[in-house]
């Protein structure tokens, strides 16, 4: 596989009192458009399934365990899996999980055209705090409501792409991006849902939150020679606003498609396999140019 046509589903604002039947059908109208418009592999945000609950504080967590998927595939996102497989699409998308042991974890999983999950990747990178903090204007719970992942960042070759996962902050940390070009990842999805508002009161444009954002995931994609897609639920939910800004960017760090607005929006962009090689085999050819001697601490604390 040399080229793919690349999706990026960007899903508008999800109201609490919103089903997950609800927010399937959104995201089946956006794979529709996509398969009309002749895409191989769509990618959908972080948390797609429910609103970003983790604004919300609640004392007893196990309250809050309806956000969560207790098994994946299941009857609310069988409809997705169905018709990506009829389309012969592969996708990817991020939920809320709940393991059998009873862990809690912001997940995401790649699903082939077949119709099978083929990676399942646990963020790592939790911002945010556990405890209610008064000072706060907005809380961002994940560290309450969420485990830090225990896969770390794998890559699967799918549809002949070498693909990997991050979630959101991880776009933020280099890391993420080197982990996975070391095991030379093509194709890098990561969802995000990134409030605007910073929420301790420090003057924090949205324009900062949206450069940041860019800034990330093109860094991430030209540092690995990878393309990237990564896409925000985003918009109002329940009063509370995130950063729009979901893009597909190409080996050499340019944005080759971005979102306009602020609600469910499909970007597309055709993706060239061939264009990755040539930074993997000269200004990244890691075997090449890294000093791995010299990086010590990145691991050692
Ligand atoms: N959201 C935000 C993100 O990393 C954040 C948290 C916002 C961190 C702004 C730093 C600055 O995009 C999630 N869900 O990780």
């Amino acid at each position: 596989m040399t080229k793919m046509i690349i999706g990026g589903a960007q899903i508008g604002g999800i109201q609490k009192a919103e089903t997950r039947e609800e927010v399937v059908a959104r995201m089946l109208a956006l794979m529709e458009e996509a398969h009309d418009k002749g895409v191989e592999f769509l990618a959908y945000p972080e948390m797609t399934l429910t609103t970003f609950f983790p604004r919300f504080y609640v004392e007893d967590r196990s309250e809050f365990d309806h956000w969560f998927e207790t098994e994946m595939p299941n009857a609310a996102v069988m409809p997705l899996f169905d018709k990506a497989k009829e389309y012969g699409m592969g996708f990817t998308f991020g939920y809320c999980e709940l393991t059998p042991e009873g862990l809690h974890y912001n997940t995401s999983v790649i699903v082939s055209p077949e119709g099978e999950i083929v990676l399942t990747y646990r963020k790592t990178h939790l911002p945010g705090h556990a405890e209610y903090e008064p000072e706060r204007s907005h809380q961002h719970l994940e560290k309450r409501y969420f485990l830090p992942g225990d896969t770390g960042f794998n890559v699967v070759r799918s549809q002949g792409v070498i693909m990997g996962m991050g979630i959101c902050n991880d776009r933020r940390w280099p890391e993420t991006w080197r982990v996975l070009g070391l095991q030379g990842v093509q194709l890098v999805s990561i969802g995000y849902n990134t409030p605007s508002q910073n929420n301790l009161m420090q003057a924090e444009g949205l324009e900062k939150r949206l450069y940041h954002h860019e800034l990330s995931v093109c860094a991430g994609a030209y540092q690995n020679s990878t393309y990237a897609v990564s896409v925000a639920k985003c918009g109002d939910e329940d009063g509370n606003h995130m950063i729009g800004g979901s893009v597909i960017v190409d080996p050499d760090g340019f944005v080759i498609a971005r979102a306009q607005g602020e609600g469910d929006e499909l970007i597309v962009a055709e993706a060239d396999f061939d264009k990755c090689a040539f930074g993997k085999s000269t200004v990244f050819n890691f075997a090449a140019h890294r000093r791995v001697e010299h990086y010590g601490l990145i691991t050692a604390q």
